[in-house]
C-alpha cells in the first residue's frame, strides 16, 4: 500500500555559547578580550524530489536532528556552525505543523528542488570580545546561544496531476490510463485491481502534455470507509479536471443500461460531494466505457439521453479498442487550454537563513565575575 501520510519530529541545532577569554601573551599581561561568538545551530529543511513517490522511509526514522553550533573560542574565533540537514520528500508533499492536535499548513512543495525551512537553527551567543567598548575595555560578559526550533510535522502527499480518473471499480480507469499514456497500470477483471494511484503523461496533438492520475475505484459508502475508502481522492484534489469513467454494464440482467449508468454516476458524485465541495465543483468529463460490447453500443443512445436529461454530455469510448479515445483526447486538450494551471495550496517560502547579527535578547547576557568582583572568603 502507498504510504502517503507520515508524522515526523524535526529538531534544529542550538546556537553555541559565546565565551569569555583574554589575550595572554608574553610582555602583554593585560591583553584585550578575545572570546569569540558561538556558532549558529544547523537548520532543518525539507526538499522536494520527484524521484520519490512515497513517505515510506519516514516510518522507520522519527526524529531528524541538525547539528548544534560549537562554542566560541579564544583568539576571537567564532565557533563552527552546525550543519543544516535537508530531508528529501516527494514532490507534492504538504507540510503541516502539529501543535496540540492542531495542524497548520506551513508549506506545499510542488516543484522539484523547492525547499522549506521547517526548523530554524539557534543563533550563536556573543563572546566577550563583542562587548568591548570605550567604557568597557575588559568585558566579562557573554551570551549563551539560543535553542534551535523543535517541531512535530505531518507530511501528506497530494499528487500533482492535470487530470484525475475516477469511477467505480472495474469501470476501466486503468485501461484508459494505459491507452492515453505510456503507463503500464495493472488491469484486472475484478474490482479493486488498483490499490494505489498510477500516473501517466498524455501528449496532445498541440504538443502539450498532461499528467493523468488513476486512483482506486470508489463505491457507495466510500466516504464512510466502504471498499478502499475515499482517502485516495486527495490525489485528485489538485487536478484541473476529472474524467468520470462510467461502466454501463449491469450486474443484474433486467436493469436497463441507461438507468444503471446514470445511477452509478450519481452514486460517485455523492461520494465526491461527501469528500469535499472543491471536488464536486471541479470541471468534469463524463465517459461511458466499454462501447465495444454490442449491448452497450446498441443502448448508447439511450444512455446518452438519460444523461442529457440531467444536462450532462457524455463521451462514449472503448478504452479497450481505443474507439472514441482520440475525440476524448481533443476534448481534454481543449478544456485544459481554457483552465487555469494547477495552483499549490500554499507557496512554500524559504525563510532567510539565520545571521549572527540577529543577536539574542540583551536580557540573556551573562557575566563571568572577575577576580576582583569575587567576595573574598573568610573576611
Ligand atoms: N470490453 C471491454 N472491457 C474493458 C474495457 N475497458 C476495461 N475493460 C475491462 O474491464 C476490467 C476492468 O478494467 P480496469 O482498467 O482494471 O478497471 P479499473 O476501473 O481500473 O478498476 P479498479 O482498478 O478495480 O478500480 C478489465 O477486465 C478490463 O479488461 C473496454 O473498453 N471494453
Ligand atoms: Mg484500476
Amino acid at each position: 500500500m502507498l504510504v502517503d501520510v507520515a508524522t515526523i519530529k524535526v529538531q534544529a541545532g542550538n546556537g553555541g555559547r559565546g565565551i569569555v577569554s583574554f589575550l595572554r601573551e608574553k610582555g602583554n599581561a593585560r591583553g584585550g578580550p578575545n572570546g569569540g561568538n558561538g556558532g549558529n545551530g544547523g537548520s532543518v529543511y525539507l526538499v522536494a524530489d520527484h524521484n520519490l513517490a512515497t513517505l515510506i522511509d519516514f516510518r522507520s526514522k522519527a526524529v531528524y536532528k541538525a547539528e548544534n553550533g560549537a562554542p566560541g573560542q579564544g583568539k576571537d574565533m567564532t565557533g563552527i556552525d552546525g550543519e543544516d540537514i535537508r530531508i528529501k520528500v516527494p514532490t507534492g508533499t504538504l507540510v503541516y505543523e502539529l501543535d496540540n492536535e492542531e495542524a497548520t499548513l506551513i508549506g506545499d512543495l510542488v516543484e522539484d528542488g523547492q525547499e522549506l525551512l521547517v526548523a530554524k537553527g539557534g543563533v550563536g551567543g556573543r563572546g566577550n570580545a563583542s562587548f568591548k567598548s570605550s567604557t568597557n575595555q575588559a568585558p566579562r560578559q557573554y551570551t549563551p546561544g539560543t535553542p534551535g526550533e523543535a517541531k512535530e510535522l505531518k507530511l501528506e502527499i497530494k499528487l500533482i496531476a492535470d487530470i484525475g480518473l475516477i469511477g467505480m471499480p472495474n469501470a476501466g480507469k486503468s485501461t484508459l490510463l494505459n491507452h492515453l499514456t505510456a503507463a503500464k497500470a495493472k488491469v484486472g477483471s475484478y474490482p479493486f485491481t488498483t490499490l494505489s494511484p498510477n500516473l501517466g503523461v498524455c501528449r496532445f496533438v498541440n504538443g502539450k502534455e498532461a499528467v493523468i492520475a488513476d486512483i482506486p475505484g470508489l463505491i457507495e459508502g466510500a466516504s464512510a470507509g466502504k471498499g478502499l475508502g475515499d482517502e485516495f481522492l486527495r490525489h485528485v484534489e489538485r487536478t484541473r479536471l476529472l474524467v468520470h469513467v462510467v461502466d454501463p454494464i449491469p450486474v443484474e440482467e433486467d436493469v436497463p443500461f441507461a438507468q444503471l449508468a446514470l445511477h452509478n454516476y450519481e452514486v460517485i458524485r455523492k461520494e465526491l460531494e461527501d469528500y469535499s465541495a472543491a471536488l464536486i465543483d471541479k470541471p468534469e468529463v463524463v465517459v461511458v466505457n466499454k462501447l465495444d460490447i454490442t449491448e452497450v453500443a446498441e443502448q448508447f443512445e439511450d444512455i446518452k439521453g438519460s444523461f442529457a436529461k440531467k444536462g450532462l454530455e457524455v463521451y462514449g469510448i472503448s478504452a479497450f479498442t481505443g474507439r472514441g479515445v482520440e475525440e476524448l483526447k481533443l476534448k481534454l486538450m481543449d478544456m485544459l487550454d481554457k483552465l487555469p494551471p494547477a495552483k499549490p495550496f500554499r507557496t512554500a517560502k524559504v525563510v532567510k537563513k539565520i545571521d549572527i547579527k540577529d543577536l539574542p535578547n540583551r536580557r540573556m547576557v551573562f557575566r563571568i565575575p572577575s577576580v576582583e568582583d569575587r567576595p573574598i572568603k573568610g573576611r
